[in-house]
């Protein structure tokens, strides 16, 4: 028997893809992307079209089980649904009476991007009076860089970008991490418009570009800053029309007059000329979308990088909107409701808040200690900066960790107690996307496989063990689904939400058909003063991290960059992967300076760890600039590149620094390195 059913892509990628899954004699056979679907258009990534092969793979975990071994040694045997929650009841309930509830934390983050499945434990744990967990790992700094300038403004729909005669792709990976974006590039293109890549290396994206500005990890706010002195000073914007029509652009101005053109040089890496150059290239193209992404934010002034280009493109007037004109971070399509998915309301009273990128602190050296970690929707051992602080953590003995998993990830191996979960294929959930306008709800395909059980019914299951009898604790998932939909900004007046459980695909109502995008609250043009928050009040020049400290730079003198791999999304599917490191761009520059040569397997250093990766020569990046992409699984040699970037937080909402780090060749002398 061969039936088809629609499901949507569940993986933290912008796309949320509408996908056709084929199931023969109750297995799931096969995975297409849906024609029926306006983004996906039947055409999914590689990654997601083997997902069967995750699905029955010998990585899954398929039952609860109780750790027989050492710490991260992966042994551990079966025992029933009851046991586990047993299990869990009497642990949490000894650390709570011995050192108060805030020694729990739940550590998860986006493995399931599904609304009600993402944040299903944390009703639980703000009833339980759990330290809270700040989510910074990934888009922190971005969307408080844009929530500084831009306000409740969403981003420009990526539709609109088809009509652009330059498209800027501006710190993002497009045909690796957006891949349904490039349509829009490429239809742009056919009638005659360009794609400009603003990126560290010659990435995937920038390949296939017509313009590649090579600029230097954190050097964005020196670019932005660059262009918009150049547009200024050379009247390549009408200062009138901007002083009429936005908010702060004199103060703005000021901000410009004084900046000393060596110092935005030497910051972004890129040359005064060419700084001139690419100010000319978006002033001769009125319609410019600028697609930014989140991986230039993954520095120490990320925020401020957000800002700045935000900051060019009020100044290019493109939050105006009109064809081919917009500027996209993140959709921003269907605001609010989180609340109803997390219910902060049910906490007694406002526990610690815990940045998760400080993990490795918070499991080696906070006080009061924690003393009990639920880790869901999230593989901390692998993708977590500082890993071997994080590992340290997981070690102790005195520490009890529940892991809730797919598969045997590197932050299974540390469980005490290892549950399992389903697959968006085996449950019930809602998906917006952070790149398109469009949102459904997809039902199970098959049933769950072995005991695996949805985050949603876990913590169902175990609210009820513990005594919890509060409203939300006796939604349904569709319920938990209503109640949210009732609460979402976005969705047009009088939607019929039985159609949309039954899944039919929703359009947010904020972006009208010309691209202009909508305050929600209302308001006039673009501000360049900010409003609130953290650092200047207008964007400017604010000091570099890592890559500016003299003393780090003479020991470990080579920028790394660890971007994703167009194979794994973060961590997920290493398991196709295991036993390889990946690979590391050098420049061949360096290559010599070093002495490594192509394909030598090499051990990069810093005065956090040690990464082993395979040596690739290339003029793909900059002198002094290092490129490793993907997470993969650890290897005997290698717990993986995390265990070399760091804890820092990036200057706004806390965000993590993967981009902004120093190393070494282990082995090499440095010295030779020098001149
Ligand atoms: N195949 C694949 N797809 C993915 C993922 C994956 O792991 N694999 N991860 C998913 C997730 S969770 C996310 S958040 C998104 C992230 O997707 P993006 O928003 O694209 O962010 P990143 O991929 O981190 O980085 C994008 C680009 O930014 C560049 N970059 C790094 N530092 C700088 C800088 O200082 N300035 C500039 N201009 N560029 C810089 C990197 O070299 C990289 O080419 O992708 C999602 N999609
Ligand atoms: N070096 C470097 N590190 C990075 C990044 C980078 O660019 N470079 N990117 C960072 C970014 S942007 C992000 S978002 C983070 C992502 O970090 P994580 O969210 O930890 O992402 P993954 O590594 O994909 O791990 C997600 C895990 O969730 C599990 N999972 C999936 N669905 C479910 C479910 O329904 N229930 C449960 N219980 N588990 C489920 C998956 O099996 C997987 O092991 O990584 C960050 N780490
Ligand atoms: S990972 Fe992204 S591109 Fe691939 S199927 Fe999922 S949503 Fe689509
Ligand atoms: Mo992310």
């Amino acid at each position: 028997m061969l039936s088809l059913h629609k499901t949507i892509c569940p993986l933290d990628c912008p796309d949320s893809c509408g996908l056709i899954a084929v199931v023969e004699d109750g297995r799931v056979t096969e995975l297409r992307g849906d024609r029926e679907h306006p983004v996906t258009r039947g055409v999914i990534c590689r990654k997601m079209r083997r997902y069967p092969e995750r699905l029955y793979g010998p990585e899954r975990v398929l039952h609860p089980q109780l750790r027989v071994g050492k710490k991260g040694e992966g042994l551990f045997r079966r025992i029933s649904w009851e046991e586990a929650y047993d299990v869990i009841a009497k642990r949490f309930g000894e650390i709570i009476d011995r050192h108060g509830s805030e020694a729990i934390l739940p550590y998860a983050y986006a493995g399931n991007m599904g609304m009600a499945n993402r944040f299903a434990g944390f009703p639980f744990f703000h009833r339980l009076g759990a330290s809270r967990l700040d989510q910074t790992i990934c888009s922190a700094a971005a969307s408080a860089g844009w929530g500084l300038q831009c306000g409740d403004i969403p981003g420009c729909p990526p539709e609109n970008a088809a009509q652009a005669e330059l498209i800027v792709a501006w710190g993002i990976n497009i045909k690796v991490s957006n891949c349904h974006f490039w349509p829009h590039v490429a239809a742009a293109r056919r009638n005659g418009g360009r794609l400009l890549v603003i990126d560290p290396y010659r990435n995937d994206t920038a390949r296939s570009a017509d313009h590649h500005v090579a600029v230097l990890p954190g050097g964005d706010p020196a670019l932005a800053l660059g262009v918009l002195k150049v547009l200024v000073d050379e009247g390549l914007v009408d200062q009138d029309t901007l002083k009429r029509e936005t908010e702060g652009f004199a103060a703005m101005a000021e901000v410009l007059a004084d900046l000393q053109w060596s110092q935005l040089e030497r910051e972004s890496g890129v040359s005064r000329q060419a700084i001139s150059e690419l100010a000319a290239l978006l002033a001769a193209a009125p319609r410019t979308f600028v697609r930014i992404g989140i991986g230039l934010s993954r520095h120490s002034r990320g925020g401020m990088a957000v800002r700045l280009i935000a900051a060019l493109a009020g100044a290019l007037g493109l939050f105006d909107g009109g064809p081919g004109r917009g500027v996209l971070l993140s959709s921003g399509a269907f605001p609010g409701g989180r609340d109803r998915l997390s219910w902060p309301s049910l906490a007694a009273r406002p526990t610690r808040l815990i940045n998760m990128i400080h993990l490795g602190h918070a499991l080696t050296t906070l006080d009061p200690p924690l003393k009990g970690l639920f880790v869901f929707n999230a593989n901390p051992a692998s993708a977590n900066p500082d890993g071997s602080a994080v590992r340290r953590g997981l070690c102790r003995d005195d520490l009890f960790t529940v892991v809730h998993e797919q598969v045997m990830s590197a932050t299974a191996r540390y469980a005490d107690l290892l549950l399992p979960a389903t697959t968006f294929l085996e449950n019930l959930d809602l998906y917006t996307a952070y790149g398109h306008f469009y949102m459904g709800v997809a039902r199970p395909v098959i049933p769950p496989l072995g005991e695996a059980k949805s985050n949603f019914q876990l913590f169902a299951e175990l609210a009820a063990r513990m005594g919890f009898d509060d409203p939300p604790f006796r939604h349904s998932c569709e319920e938990r689904i209503v109640d949210f939909l009732r609460n979402l900004g976005g969705l047009p007046p009088g939607i019929d939400l039985g159609r949309v459980l039954a899944g039919e695909l929703v359009h947010s109502t904020r972006s009208h058909g010309d691209g202009r995008v909508l305050r929600e609250s209302g308001g006039g043009g673009f501000s360049f003063v900010a409003s609130g928050g953290a650092g200047p009040s207008v964007p400017c020049l604010t000091p570099a991290g890592e890559a500016a400290d003299p003393d780090l730079l003479a020991r470990y003198p080579l920028r790394l960059i660890a971007p994703p791999h167009p194979d794994l999304l973060n961590s997920t599917f290493g398991e196709r992967y295991a036993g390889r490191c990946g690979e590391v761009f050098v420049h061949p520059d360096d290559a010599r300076r070093w002495q490594v040569a192509e394909g030598e397997q090499v051990e990069l250093v810093n005065h956090r760890g040690r990464a082993s990766r395979v040596v690739r020569i290339s003029d793909a990046t900059r002198p002094g600039v290092l490129v490793a992409e993907g997470i993969y699984w650890p290897t005997e040699q290698s717990p993986g590149i995390n265990d070399l970037t760091s804890q820092k937080a990036a200057d706004l909402g806390g965000g993590a620094t993967f981009h902004e780090t120093l190393v070494a060749f282990a082995g090499r002398d440095a010295l030779a390195a020098i001149g």
